[in-house]
């Protein structure tokens, strides 16, 4: 990668204003009529959560190597796919209320091309068999028993139905009082999603994860809809979500985001106005769930914002590879 991708953008009155600057401080102090809008970079990668940190590594090691960013963020989630620590990516993650691993996963780049499964078992990487449902079907999703023969079919392995030994010790658990709560709380996550830039300025996103610990068998969650759990456009930019997956197909949340930021807010602000509109739309669950947005923009400049505090997202670009917690609409005490 060339070290040099880092800059200060400023935004006069539209694109075609922005100026690109080599000494940015310097250039801010004399250019009083703009206003600094963040730094960029290209490429960059973010990732929900810490795990994000190691799928970053392998997504940018792909990128170094392949200049693609569809290849870096499919190869980036399977590392977190294969992480038997995770109870909430890959079969190693939490079954539904019947002891079940269902999976969701869905993929996209910014031409509009996109595929997904949801409601899939046996399948050790989700994200590879949405890639083929885009790059070898006419459809964008497949679901449950059909995902299943369709992986077969591509010579995907099937997988043994077994819990993982943590997730089968915490299923035993919650079977003690088998309470049906549909929430995603501040401890109760760890879907990844990745979107990512390159430095030609094409866009990717994955998204991938067992979904809701102990949903009810069938259930899907945002990950695997395009628009709600991942949202990707090179004309704009890309979002993804994690958190209470409901809450996020009510408000089309990464669609959303990226909308925002074709109407001209940044991705920081896109991220703030959908979570205000999700707070408003579900303001009976709020203060028992959390959801956070990532957003990237075409410039590669970066937003993240979550419901409560908790929520961090791990990003990756020339110059640092750092863990960030994001700003919350409610703060920690409420
Ligand atoms: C879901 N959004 O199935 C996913 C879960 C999640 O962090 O993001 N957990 O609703």
């Amino acid at each position: 990668m060339k070290p040099n991708s880092r800059r200060v953008f400023l935004r006069n009155t539209s694109i075609s204003s922005l100026v690109l600057l080599a000494n940015p401080l310097k250039s801010c102090s004399s250019k009083i009529e703009n206003k600094i809008v963040s730094e960029t970079y290209k490429p960059l990668i973010l990732s929900t959560w810490a795990h994000g940190i190691p799928a970053n590594d392998k997504a940018w090691d792909v990128l170094s190597k392949t200049d693609n960013i569809l290849d870096a963020v499919e190869q980036g989630v399977r590392v977190t796919e294969s992480d038997p620590d995770n109870l909430s990516v890959g079969l190693q993650g939490l079954p539904d209320r019947d002891g079940i691993v269902t999976l969701d996963a869905s993929i996209m780049i910014g031409d509009g091309s996109c595929g997904s499964v949801s409601f899939v078992r046996q399948i050790k990487h989700p994200i590879s068999l949405a890639r083929q449902v885009m790059e070898k079907t006419p459809h964008v999703m497949l679901s449950g028993e059909g995902a299943r023969l369709f992986a077969i079919a591509q010579g995907f392995p099937l997988e043994e139905e077994k819990l993982s030994p943590k997730a089968e010790k915490a299923y035993r658990e919650w079977l003690v009082q088998s309470a049906y709560k549909p929430i995603i709380n501040i401890e109760n996550h760890d879907t990844i999603g990745m979107i990512g830039i390159g430095k030609d300025g094409k866009l990717a996103g994955a998204c991938t994860t067992s979904g809701l610990a102990y949903k009810m068998h069938g259930r899907v969650g945002d990950s695997p809809i395009i628009g709600a759990g991942l949202y990707v456009d090179d004309e704009v930019g890309a979002a993804t979500a994690t958190g209470l997956g409901e809450s996020v197909i009510r408000i089309c949340g990464s669609f959303l985001v990226v909308e925002l930021m074709r109407q001209g807010r940044s991705p920081q602000e896109a991220c703030e106005e959908a979570v205000r509109r999700l707070t408003v739309k579900n303001a009976s669950q709020i203060a028992d769930m959390q959801v956070g947005f990532l957003a990237i923009n075409k410039e590669g400049e970066f937003g993240a914002y979550a419901v409560h505090p908790g929520f961090n997202f791990a990003m990756h670009h020339s110059e640092a590879k750092v863990l960030k917690d994001a700003k919350s609409k409610f703060s920690d005490n409420g």
